[in-house]
């Protein structure tokens, strides 16, 4: 009799666990690439996982920023193109990397310069998970072409 209330007990407790454990969403190399102050559009880049379970990217709302939206980039007749999705999905455990070569947030209409080193705060809104804000950091970074550069410079 004993060993069963005890047994009730313990499913009771890893249930409660699992369950304040499910939103969970971590964010990982967040960042924003720097632009000259005459561009009023630029992206932001980040890892995305889903630790729990099966989710999705819906949005996200950044300061100072008129419209976030998720793009893709799509190749098309051979030249790279963006595209907006509606969501990213996020498979449980699996680490979603919105990167220069494919997803991105997409921002339009910033109200000031971003400069390097700065914190630009977004909201990411999720199918499941609750909302979450992040801190992306201003960062220079390479165009595709200068990367394909460097890569040329590792032979020598
Ligand atoms: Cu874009």
């Amino acid at each position: 009799m004993f060993k069963r209330v005890f047994g009730f007990f313990l499913l009771l407790g890893s249930g409660l666990a699992s369950f304040s454990a499910m939103a969970d969403i971590e964010v990982s190399d967040a960042k924003v690439r720097a632009m000259p102050p005459s561009v009023p559009n630029t992206a932001g880049y980040l890892v995305i996982t889903s630790t729990e379970r099966d989710d999705a990217l819906l949005g996200a709302q950044c300061e100072g920023v008129k419209t976030t939206e998720l793009h893709t980039l799509l190749e098309e007749g051979g030249l790279m193109k963006m595209r907006p999705v509606e969501a990213i999905e996020l498979k449980a455990g699996q680490p979603v990397a919105l990167t220069q070569g494919g997803y991105h947030l997409m921002m339009m209409g910033l109200a000031n310069p971003l400069n390097e080193g700065q914190e630009l705060s977004c909201e990411l809104r999720f199918r499941q998970a609750q909302p979450l804000t992040v801190l992306l950091t201003v960062s220079k970074m390479g165009t595709e072409q200068e990367d394909a550069h460097h890569h040329h410079h590792h032979h020598h």
